[in-house]
């Protein structure tokens, strides 16, 4: 699909502004003829609820993958989204996405690996092994959380498919399904929304394949069933709803490299010392900040150098961003 507009995509500068500024929110949107988004989600989202699976608690054993720093609240994070395909209204997509039907739910795995076909949730993911990890999350638009995630590694469930000696890359799509995502017509990105990692970064210990935070089964806003998080890369790395996973030798295209190749680039990793060319990336807020409590700096590979920065010896990271 074509773009037909270029602006109705580009992140609203209203999205490095603070949570609370609403109005100016909505106001940009509706100068970006994006009214319908910015105004009707709640109205349009609360429809009579079908049996949903999210909010069930999970089985999970504790890791030392922590953060030195409160939680973010659940509430805060379960209700303030980046979800596009619902609605590009942070606030919106918890009503939009409320009656999201995640169950069944199946992935196809393609490309160069060995054990490809259509798996179900439960024969991908070993729900016997869930494990939490308490990780930092740094959206590119400079909010970022302190969340519990409950997943297992995407390391293992790669290595279970059988990558072939090919594969340098896996790519990631996200469900595209016009009944359920009613965001999909109103903005013109190209769907699905995909992303990728290269096959050593896919391969290191942090990723993880999520299907709960707080204890509790995803919710849908957050990217039911099953969801990639990265820690170390910008929030739009960690892709939602995901029903392909596909072992490829080319670098994948990313959406939001296709949407503004000069803004998100394919490695998106944090770095205080690149800016975004409209905004700095050296400081964060974090969700759920005082009036008075400042911004926080914003940590080199966000704080996970250690585990991340081999992977990138030898890379100019201002020109790789
Ligand atoms: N499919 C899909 N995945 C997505 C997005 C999206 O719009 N669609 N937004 C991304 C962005 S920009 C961020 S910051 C995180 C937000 O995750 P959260 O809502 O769980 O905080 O999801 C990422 N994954
Ligand atoms: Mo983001």
């Amino acid at each position: 699909m074509l773009l037909k507009e270029k602006k109705t995509w580009a992140l609203p500068y209203s999205a490095v502004t603070p949570k609370a500024d609403y109005l100016n929110r909505r106001d940009i949107l509706k100068a970006m003829g994006m009214a319908a988004a910015a105004g009707t989600g709640l109205a349009m989202g609360f429809r009579p609820s079908g049996a949903r699976a999210a909010g069930k608690a999970l089985e999970y054993r504790k890791t030392g993958y922590s953060v030195d720093e409160p939680l973010t609240d659940r509430e805060l994070a379960t209700q303030y989204n980046n979800f596009y395909e619902f609605t590009t209204s942070k606030e919106a997509v918890v009503a939009e996405a409320r009656d999201f039907n995640t169950s069944p739910w199946t992935v196809k795995v393609s490309g160069l690996a060995d054990k490809t076909g259509t798996y179900d949730l439960a024969d991908l993911i070993d729900y016997n092994a869930l494990e939490e990890r308490i990780y930092r999350f740094r959206c590119v638009e400079t909010w970022s959380m302190i969340v519990p995630w409950i997943g297992v590694p995407l390391a293992d469930v790669v290595k279970k498919l059988g990558p072939q000696p090919g594969a340098k890359y896996v790519r990631f799509q996200t469900l595209v399904d016009e009944e359920q995502m009613p965001g999909l017509n109103r903005i013109n990105i190209p769907w699905p929304y995909q992303e990728g990692l290269r096959m050593d970064e896919a391969m290191n210990a942090l990723p993880l394949l999520t299907v709960g935070m707080y204890g509790e089964i995803l919710p849908n806003q957050n990217g039911a069933p099953i969801r990639l998080i990265v820690p170390w890369k910008y929030g739009f790395k960690s892709i939602k709803s995901i029903v392909g996973l596909h072992f490829t030798d080319q670098e994948p295209k990313t959406t939001w490299n296709i949407l503004a190749p000069n803004e998100y680039g394919f490695y998106a990793n944090v770095n205080p010392d690149v800016s975004h060319p409209r905004w700095s990336q050296s400081s964060e807020r974090r969700l759920g900040a005082g009036l008075f409590d400042g911004r926080e700096d914003t940590l080199f590979m966000n704080g996970y150098a250690d585990e991340v920065v081999s992977l990138y010896d030898g890379m100019d990271l201002k020109k790789h961003y």
